[in-house]
């Protein structure tokens, strides 16, 4: 087989005017990927740590779209555990969860998505580092560009929905559409979020066209709860604490009490939302407790904090109003920490 060649950088910010209403509505066929793909046979598909909706349903997209598109490639999804709730998507069963110990296992191609920064790939960085050719889309607008050739949108709702601008529509089919369709939901809160634009709905509906259940994908991916994390969700409002007159609801929730709620981190998603909708909070912290001296950092705001600054001041990132980091160490010093910057932006 003649050696594949590397694609030529790309890297290209889809939306160069500013603003989600400036977002192309007119979904043109838009074939880099499409050129791409076609260029290797054995091709690799990842996104980032602790998978959300967003990056579960891109990765699964594109790997269901090859599989109808491209029928002779090889093509292998790697992520970490999924949650449980996200377990009904097409091709959910064949994703590669051990890969471990697979370290270095080489592709012609790997396509990363909604994946931010090198270390939000953590395990499958061997496998990215061992793979010469790659190709990443993404929409976070803290993306650090390691992926040479990139298409990134900070403008779209979701990584699924400027995914969608770019597969060639007769080859998105029911399973196709299922995914994308959940991580749009999942990354939009159901179309809420002020990153929801005119092209959310109308790539939205295109999806709806294929026949989805969506009304069973919108409860199930979004608004389904087990038990355990119900009881999660309680024992963060019992245990709320609110800072600046009430716009600030923060609360903690170590490792003690994830295990007596039966929950673990990636059951952790649906929490934080319970604290944002408080009447009167503008912004809502959760801080829980992975490992000893490791906590994760959640931060949703509600009309004008920019709580991806915030996540960046600790190596994270996100959203302008969902963002996420996380912290080694003392819990004490670095929840003041959060607290002055939360305090420097809060109004
Ligand atoms: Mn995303």
């Amino acid at each position: 087989m003649p050696k594949a060649k590397k694609p030529k950088k790309i890297c290209i910010l889809q939306n160069k005017k500013k603003g989600r209403e400036a977002l192309d509505i007119n979904l043109k066929n838009d074939t880099q990927l499409d050129d791409v793909i076609e260029k290797y046979e054995n091709i690799a598909i990842t996104g980032h740590v602790r998978p959300d909706g967003d990056c579960l349903g891109s990765c699964l997209g594109i790997k269901n779209y090859i599989n109808n598109k491209f029928p002779s490639k090889k093509v292998t999804v790697y992520l970490e555990e999924i949650m449980d709730r996200l377990n009904f998507l097409p091709g959910v069963e064949e994703i590669d969860h051990d890969f471990n110990k697979k370290a270095g296992r080489k592709h012609d191609l790997i396509i990363v998505l909604d994946a931010s920064s090198f270390d939000r790939l953590g395990d499958s960085e061997a496998i990215f580092e061992a793979t010469e050719s790659r190709f990443s889309i993404d929409h976070h607008a803290t993306n650090t560009h390691f992926v040479d050739n990139l298409v990134l949108e900070p403008e779209s709702s979701s990584t699924c929905e400027l995914v969608y601008t770019m597969l060639d529509p007769k080859y998105v089919d029911y399973n196709v559409a299922m995914c994308l369709y959940t991580g749009m939901i999942t990354d939009s809160g159901v179309f809420k979020y002020s990153s929801t634009s005119k092209r959310t709905m109308i790539v939205a509906g295109e999806l709806m066209d294929r026949n989805i259940p969506f009304q069973t994908i919108i409860d199930g991916a979004f608004y389904s709860k087990t038990y355990e994390q119900a009881k999660v969700c309680a024992y963060a409002i019992e245990n709320v604490k609110f800072a600046f007159d009430g716009k600030c609801a923060y609360a903690i929730v170590d490792k003690n009490a994830m295990e007596k709620c039966g929950v673990t981190p990636k059951d952790m998603d649906g929490t934080i939302d319970e604290l944002r909708l408080i009447i009167g909070v503008e912004c809502a912290l959760l801080i829980y407790q992975i490992d000893e001296n490791d906590y994760k950092i959640s931060l949703r705001a509600k009309d004008y904090m920019e709580v991806d600054k915030i996540a960046v001041e600790f190596g994270g990132g996100g959203h302008v109003r969902a963002a996420g980091a996380s912290f080694d160490g003392n819990l004490e010093a670095n929840l003041k920490k959060i607290l002055e910057l939360i305090g420097a932006q809060i109004r």
